[in-house]
This record gives C-alpha cells, structure tokens and sequence, in this order.
C-alpha cells in the first residue's frame, strides 16, 4: 500500500469510527427511583415514560437516542432474578456506562450489584455513577439537609465499601445536581469518541454546556475535513476541488443536532429573540440540506480552487483538489459551529432572564 493510500485508509477509519460509535448506558435502580426521568433529563427529551411500574418487567428496554443507546434492565434481587441469574441472564458486563438510581434505603441485593460493578469498572474501564434522586423530598424537621445527604453517603459508601466513592443528589423534579454528574462522566475514563457523542446527546443547561459543545464540534469538524478531502476520488465537475458531499452533509447535519438544532420547525421558534437570531436561524437551515451544501460547495469553490491555492496552480492535480476540499470544509464547518454556538447563547441568555 501507498502513503498516499495508507493515509486514506487511516482518515476513512477515524472518520466511520465518528460515524458508527455508538455509547451504551445502563440505567439501574430500583423501580420508581426516577431512572426514566434521569436519562430524559439529561437529554432533554422524553425518551423513556415516566411513572410506570416496572416491578413485573422481565425484559431490558431499549431506547436510542442520536449515538447513545439506553436500556433500562429489569430489576434484580427479586425472587425470578436473583443478582447471579440477572448478571447471567442480561450481559450488563457490556455497558459503556452505568447510572445506578435510588431514592430510599438500598437493599443487600444493591451490595451485591456493586460488586460486580466495581469489577467492571476496574477490568473493563466501565465506570458507574450512583445518583440519590428526590433530593427534593429529602427533608426532616430536626435535620439539616446536609446532615440528611451526609447520612445517605454514609449508607452508599458501606454497601460499595469504598469511602471515595460519590453520590449524586439529584432531583430531576426541579432539574438540580444534573451539573455535577455530567462533568464526572466527562471526566470519567470512557474513550474520547465516545465522550464527544455523549456531549452532543445531552441537552446544555448551562453556558460550561454549550462551551463543551462548542468544543468538540470544532474537533470533529477537523476529522470531516480530512475525511471529506480524503473520501472524494473526483474532483467536483468544473472545478478544481475534490470533496465528499455526503461527508460535508453529515458534519453539518451532526453539528445541527449537536446543539439540539435538528427539528427545522423548533428551531423557527427561536425568530422570535430577534433579528440577530433570525439571521443565525437562516444561515443554520441553508445547508440543512443536500442541495444547499452542493449549492455552497459550488459557490465556494470558484475561490478555493483559483484563489486560495493559486500559488500552487502549477502542481494541480489530485492532491491539490483534495487540499482545497479540505480547506473549504474546515472553513464552512467551524462557521457553523460558531453559528449555532452562537444561537445556543442568545437562547440560553434569555432562559436565564425568564427564571
Ligand atoms: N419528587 C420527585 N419525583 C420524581 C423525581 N424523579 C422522578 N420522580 C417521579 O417518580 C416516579 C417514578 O419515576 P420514573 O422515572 O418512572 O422511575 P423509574 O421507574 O426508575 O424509571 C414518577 O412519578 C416521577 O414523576 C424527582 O426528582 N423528584
Ligand atoms: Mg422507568
């Protein structure tokens, strides 16, 4: 094989890699807990119904959202699935990453789900999060909250045996301590990839959110671009310049849905922030599809095939088409990426003064 070919081949790997990951959570818990409405808070989107009784269920449920796919796993310790039947019955050994959710005592069945959790954290670099939800109701007339919280910990940290391990309090009633647990699960030790899908599936509540956003389209755009370069074999007809549209699509595509900008009629709503939003809005949805980006890549590509590189206009040839391919996406990409970021902050900024 060639440089040039193994190059290629690298670039197409990174690139259907990005595409394919895909992140699998775990959702674990006694019924009841709020598992449901954890994950849907965390996406912001309702994924999984809310308030039914899953005591009787024998089956995981399966849910996908964008990259991340989410199963609810029936609960353990019951009589049908003690612990080592469940762990045998239901692979949960395969996960990415596990929410484990409870609201009031944990049981000795949960000691023994933790030890297998610690095992698969440790051997198989999968770690697990245990959230207190119902922060809300947690409340007693002689103690304080911290004091209550204190002695919640006290009984997690007993049953997992590992005095640095951490609770979660959360209350997706009143969407508190969402914060904390996705700034751990970023900091956890799951692979970058998939770190980056889960970023853009969970909803940004904060402006450290859509920085983070921010941040890692602007990473993967550099990825689309090499591969957009790398995928095209022919040049653009008429032009000097050699891109994959479908690459170029799909980056703008995964940028949209990133910043929750996917549903052209939500996205509309937003008009009503102002003329500055209204122009982020129509700049947003131009290339939103197949021939709006055939339309830019035209545009644009009289001036990266003569202009930018026409220094080099007496090499040209493949490789210099490519160049020019990758150039204009990076360029169109990162816009984009500032174009939504910048949408996400006049929406975020006016949330803020609503609340
Ligand atoms: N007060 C309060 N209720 C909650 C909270 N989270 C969930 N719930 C309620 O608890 C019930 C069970 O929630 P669900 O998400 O279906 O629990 P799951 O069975 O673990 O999936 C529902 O009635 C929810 O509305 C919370 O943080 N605070
Ligand atoms: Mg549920």
């Amino acid at each position: 094989m060639s440089k040039e070919q193994d190059l290629r081949e690298q670039l197409r790997h990174k690139w259907e890699e990005m595409e394919n990951v895909q992140v699998k959570i775990a959702l674990l818990g006694q019924p009841g807990a709020g598992k449901s409405s954890l994950i849907n808070a965390l996406i912001g989107k309702k994924l999984f119904e809310v308030g039914v009784h899953t005591d009787t269920t024998v089956e995981a449920q399966e849910e996908n959202f964008e990259s991340l796919v989410i199963t609810d796993l029936p609960g353990y310790g019951t009589a049908k699935f003690p612990v080592e039947t469940w762990v045998k019955a239901f692979k949960p050994e395969d996960y990415d990453l596990y929410l484990f959710v409870f609201e009031g005592k944990l049981h000795d069945s949960d000691a023994e789900l933790f030890k297998y959790l610690k095992k698969w954290r440790d051997e198989r670099k999968h770690p697990f999060f245990v959230v207190r939800n119902k922060t809300d109701q947690i409340w007693d007339e002689d103690k304080k909250l911290e004091e209550l919280q204190n002695e919640i910990r006290k009984d997690v940290i007993e049953k997992i045996g590992e005095p640095s391990v951490k609770v979660y309090f959360t209350s997706c009633k009143d969407k508190t301590g969402l914060a904390p647990l996705k700034a751990d699960i970023f900091k956890s030790n799951i692979a970058e990839v998939k770190k980056s899908k889960l970023t853009a599936a969970f909803k940004a509540e904060t402006m450290a959110d859509i920085d983070m956003k921010r941040e890692m389209c602007l990473d993967d755009v550099t990825t689309y671009a090499w591969a957009g370069a790398a995928n095209a074999l022919n040049p653009v007809p008429g032009l000097d310049i050699s891109v994959d549209v479908g690459v170029f699509y799909k980056m703008l595509k995964n940028i949209r849905e990133a910043f929750g900008f996917s549903n052209e009629e939500e996205l509309k709503k937003y008009e009503v922030l102002g003329p500055v939003a209204k122009q982020l809005i129509n700049k947003i949805l131009e290339y939103a599809t197949k021939e709006g980006v055939i339309q830019l890549i035209k545009q644009l590509g009289v001036r990266y095939a003569r202009q930018k590189f026409s220094k080099y206009i007496p090499f040209v040839g493949q490789a210099l088409a490519a160049l020019a391919g990758f150039a204009m996406i990076k360029e169109v990409g990162t816009s984009y990426v500032e174009d939504c970021y910048k949408l996400s902050q006049l929406i975020l900024e006016k949330v803020v003064k609503n609340s």
